[in-house]
């Protein structure tokens, strides 16, 4: 996976300030508008700002999305009612809406290969929601309708529905576990879909942590899933979604992938072949707003035995679709079409890679020993340090991280004895291989330099912590003249 040269080596951020004073004046006219209603709220947007521009942003989730994605949401199209499809919908007056919505899909099936691309999901979750739905009702309508002698679900009698009700129950998925890296919408308690099936996880192999594909099909053929799960939200590694299909297939199960943490990998032509889900997989999941640099939001891509289910999501579990969220997908989706979006994509697991190195290099222990992705998860128990500890000294020294679990984790979700840091945001500023080469430096620095705390009676605790006098202030100097070099949205003057 060595780096093609770019064709430019302006950040993206500098590729996206085309017009600054333009987009200043943008901003700053909206800003003048929402204070002259709730100042407070013009406040807080402000703030928001000048923290993201001066924080060292490591969540592997997070990103910044370009003035034409954000100026895309502040809109009318957000004050339509839009529930149906493009051309069909239960409203009237939706020619614009269509029109988004049309050219989001276009965007993500081009840009992905996909066959059916659905865009109105609100989140990862919804979008999860939507895929579970959506194969359970293939799976279960159909045979339904057929026995029913009836063409669609409306024709169903009571006792029709009274056997549906009892097949939907009781389906069985199978997903990554969550402190190998899987997701809470994976079939885990916390969510929906963790009492909706009865759930089996597949984990890593202890040794390697790496995931270990033999295991899965043992537990695939045992536990015979309706679905099987592939992708992560902590993993730093690939999967390979040509053999998660083989598995699925002898088992009768579907493939469903989430890939909302590296679908800007995808896009970006960085995962291909057996990496790319889009080939492998009956439907793919996704959030917008991770490395795929869009509005927060969701989106499913699916082949053409799920299509109309998965068409039938709003409302049978969406509320109604955000018109003006639709439109900022467009936008971004044609971004991401653009060669220097390979680029970028490029240079977010160089420079994960480039940060994995240069923690190993200082003695850090790391999860799976290295990235192929855009993460690594550091263990912090190497520095004495639980997740918590560590993650409030690094925001203590203006790195912004988020604690998790490590496989087997002996702290469990809560505190856990793990960090995860990711590219996708640094990148989208501009910051190289060598900086993240200083990142590791200093985010080493910081862990090292820190104790445990005790509680109130002088018992080891799990979340109070100690660093050294005058590191953070150090490092957070250090930080900030990093960031300077690579501007938040350069250019943009809200004063
Ligand atoms: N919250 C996202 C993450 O941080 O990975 C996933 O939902």
């Amino acid at each position: 996976m060595s780096r093609a040269p770019g064709p430019s080596r302006r950040s993206v951020q500098e590729a996206q300030m085309t017009h600054p004073n333009t987009e200043s004046t943008a901003f700053r006219s909206a800003l003048e508008v929402v204070r002259g209603v709730e100042p407070r709220v013009a406040d807080a947007i402000g703030a928001e700002l000048r923290d993201q521009r001066e924080s060292l942003k490591l969540i592997a989730s997070e990103n910044y999305a370009s003035p034409a994605v954000l100026l895309a949401m502040g809109n009318w199209l957000s004050d339509k009612y839009a529930e149906g499809t493009v051309g069909h919908r239960f409203y009237a007056g939706c020619r614009n809406v269509d029109t988004v919505e049309a050219l989001a899909a276009e965007h993500a099936r081009e840009l992905f290969g996909a066959r059916h691309a659905y865009v109105q999901p609100h989140s990862g979750i919804d979008a999860n929601l939507v895929a579970f739905w959506s194969i359970l009702a293939a799976r279960v309508e159909a045979p339904a309708l057929q026995r029913a002698g009836a063409r669609q679900v409306n024709d169903l009698t009571e006792a029709d529905w009274e056997e549906l009700r009892r097949a939907f129950g009781n389906q069985r998925l199978l997903g990554m576990s969550l402190d190998a890296g899987g997701h809470l919408t994976h079939g885990f308690r916390p969510n929906i879909s963790g009492k909706m099936f009865e759930q089996r996880s597949y984990g890593t192999d202890p040794e390697t942590g790496l995931l270990d594909y033999d295991a899965v099909r043992a537990t695939a053929r045992e536990f015979r899933p309706l679905v099987i799960i592939a992708g992560y939200s902590a993993y730093p590694r690939l999967i390979n979604f040509r053999l998660m299909r083989e598995i699925a297939d002898e088992v009768d199960a579907t493939l469903m992938v989430d890939m909302a943490h590296f679908a800007g990998l995808v896009a970006g032509k960085v995962l291909t072949g057996d990496f790319d889900p889009v080939p492998h997989a009956q439907i793919v999941t996704t959030t917008t707003h991770k490395s795929l640099r869009g509005p927060r939001g969701g989106m499913v891509l699916c082949d053409d035995s799920l299509a109309d289910q998965v068409d039938r999501g709003c409302p049978m579990v969406l509320g109604g679709p955000l018109p003006h969220v639709m439109a900022a997908k467009a936008v971004a989706l044609a971004e991401a079409r653009q060669p220097a979006f390979r680029d970028y994509a490029q240079r977010v697991v160089d420079n994960a890679r480039a940060l994995a190195e240069g923690l190993t290099r200082r003695g850090a222990r790391l999860v799976t020993g290295g990235t192929d992705n855009h993460l690594v998860l550091l263990d912090v128990s190497g520095y004495g340090l639980t997740g918590r500890q560590a993650e409030a000294a690094l925001l203590d020294a203006g790195i912004v991280t988020n604690r998790n679990a490590v496989p087997r984790d002996p702290n469990g979700a809560w505190y856990t004895s793990g960090v995860r840091l990711g590219t996708p945001a640094l990148t989208t500023r501009g910051l190289g291989t060598a900086e993240m080469d200083e990142v590791a430096a200093l985010i080493d620095g910081v862990l090292t330099r820190t104790a445990p705390g005790t509680t109130k009676s002088g018992k080891p605790s799990k979340a109070s912590y100690v660093v050294a006098e005058g590191v953070a202030k150090q490092t957070a100097d250090r930080a900030a003249e990093l960031l300077a070099g690579h501007p938040l949205y350069p250019g943009l003057d809200l004063a």
